[in-house]
């Protein structure tokens, strides 16, 4: 007989991955907690609230494929959800199968310890409570854990200052106040023109420069949703068989910009440019691997850049230097054409870093800004900070901040050797960012369900990953990674955001071959694992 805090699984976070996976362990009739430190539901699509706040895979493709009911039921009104939109379904997905019952709210996960007699994790809480279960699953996500850069004087602003992903839930009034943003990636890309309109000045710190695609949002085409609910299975699972999983329906062109003229390649980037999104990196099949199709993409975007701003030093400071597709790609709605307005000003903080916050404002190492608001869309410590936030402990007291001292170590994305029966879901070396999230969401929980239940059928009592498998599976990744372009910048795939934090390539590039790994890993016995 289980005491009140022992369970058979408990999972970390109830956001999309924290609910699916919650659904399925119900399914195998395990007895299963949700800890989540919000009040609600939602993980991403609770916390970033900020104005513009919208996700950038069309909507068509994120949501959930689990239930064809719910799927065929929910209709979304335009291209890309909103976050309040997200955050209305993700509730109703809550409500419809009943998840809040078995999930703590506004509770945070601070230790969790494997004890080898019990074979059991030990879980703590911010609340005192001890828990414990067999089988812990960290669904905490890859972009949750906020970036708050150590800027000297930041406790002295007279004013409010605001990250992106820790909005005011009310909304913040801009109208009549000087505001400054840093950060100019998606969240600073989607909130800059919002509150461009508000504000009486805005001045954006731009550290880099983006290549922002306009995301050309626009109603939902009934016919096409029609088209897409006549199949949707088929949609998804033709969806699966893309590199990226697909973020839109639009396929990728299967030709590379250096099979075309010169005026062909123009004619198809326009044409892509028309469509917005991200099917615009679909324009050849090579973006992500061949210098000079990088290139031409590239040239084709700055033409746009300057095209669009009409002060030439602003466009020139608004023209990246690195690689297109290089950094996660950003969608905007008017995004360059904002810097045209009066109340727009830009900083370089390549030329001009940012030297203190003062009571005022912000002071580079030229000027001295004067400022009502800061808003910080400085990003998150992205794949390993919502992990190691928390004391995990393995096998020996063995912590993951020593395990993952030179980077994260683990195999498949799944479980890093030493920690058994501990999943990570679309951890680090796993497709997880570079996908469409709905879908590497839904493998992920998938595997791990058949991984569970299998056990349960077997009576094994713990799966953990070899050392072997696992520096394979690291190698692995690095190999693929070291094929593409993703290595040729700055980028928080590889942590460059973060001073100090390891340099290491975090996702894995390609969902099928992915995909494919796992069946075979399972086919083969759970091979690479030790199961016992
Ligand atoms: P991102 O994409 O990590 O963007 C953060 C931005 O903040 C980026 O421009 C950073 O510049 C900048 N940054 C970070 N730290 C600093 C400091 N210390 N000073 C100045 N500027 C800084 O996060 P987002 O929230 O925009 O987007 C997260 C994800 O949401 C995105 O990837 C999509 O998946 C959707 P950098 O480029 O590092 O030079």
């Amino acid at each position: 007989m289980k005491s009140a805090n022992e369970f058979d699984v408990i999972i970390v976070g109830a956001g999309i991955a924290g609910m699916y996976m919650l659904y399925r362990m119900r399914e195998l009739g395990l007895s299963v907690h949700v800890i989540e430190m919000a009040s609600d539901i939602g993980g991403t699509w609770y916390w970033n609230r900020y104005p513009g706040a919208r996700c950038d895979t069309d909507t068509m493709e994120y949501s959930y494929s689990f239930d064809e009911d719910l799927q065929q039921e929910w209709e979304w009104p335009e291209r890309y959800p909103t976050q309040p939109e997200i955050l209305e379904y993700l509730q109703h997905v809550a409500e419809r199968f009943d998840l809040r019952k078995d999930i703590s709210f506004n509770t945070r996960v601070e230790t969790a310890i494997f004890d080898e007699a019990t074979s059991c994790w030990r879980v703590s809480t911010d609340d005192g409570t001890a828990h414990s279960a067999r089988f812990l699953i960290m669904a905490t996500g890859c972009i949750s854990e906020p970036n708050i850069p150590a800027i000297d004087g930041m406790q002295t602003f007279n004013g409010p200052i605001y990250h992106t992903a820790r909005f005011p839930h009310d909304g913040v009034d801009f109208s009549g106040k000087r505001v400054g943003v840093i950060g100019t990636g998606s969240s600073g890309v989607q909130a800059i023109p919002v509150i461009a309109e508000q504000a009486a000045q805005l001045t954006v710190f731009q550290r880099s420069p983006q290549w922002s695609i306009p995301a050309r949002n626009r109603s939902v085409d009934p016919d096409l949703v029609a088209e897409i609910k006549a199949d949707y299975a088929g949609f998804r699972a033709r969806n699966r068989l893309q590199s990226g999983a697909q973020l839109s329906h639009i396929p990728a062109n299967d030709f590379s910009a250096m099979e075309l003229s010169e005026e062909e390649r123009q004619r198809v980037l326009e044409e892509r440019w028309q469509l917005g999104g991200f099917p615009f990196f679909g324009a050849f099949n090579d973006i992500t691997v061949s210098l000079e199709s990088n290139k031409a993409t590239a040239d084709f975007v700055r033409d746009k850049i300057h095209a669009i701003v009409e002060d030439l030093t602003v466009a020139e400071m608004l023209t990246p230097d690195y690689t297109i597709h290089c950094k996660r790609p950003v969608l905007d709605s008017g995004y360059f054409e904002i810097y045209n307005r009066s109340n727009v000003h830009l900083v370089d903080l390549r030329a001009t870093p940012i030297v203190a916050i003062t009571p005022n404002g912000i002071r580079t190492s030229e000027t001295d800004y004067d400022l009502d608001i800061i808003v910080l869309a400085t990003g998150f410590d992205n794949m390993t900070g919502a992990l190691l936030r928390i004391d995990i402990r393995g096998r020996a007291g063995l912590s993951l901040r020593d395990s993952w001292a030179n980077g994260p170590v683990n195999y498949l994305g799944l479980q890093v050797a030493g920690f058994p029966n501990l999943f990570t879901i679309t951890g680090p070396g796993s497709p997880s960012v570079l996908t469409n999230m709905m879908v590497a969401i839904e493998q992920h929980v998938e595997w791990v369900t058949e991984c569970i239940g299998y056990m349960v059928d077997h009576e094994h009592d713990c799966i953990e990953a070899t050392e072997e498998a696992q520096e394979a599976w690291v190698a692995h990744v690095n190999e693929v990674a070291d094929q593409t372009l993703w290595v040729s910048c700055h980028n928080w795939y590889q942590g460059d955001n973060i001073p100090g934090k390891p340099r290491v390539f975090m996702p894995l590039p390609g969902f099928p071959p992915y995909v494919e790994k796992c069946a075979e890993v399972v086919a083969n016995g759970y091979e690479g694992f030790v199961l016992s």
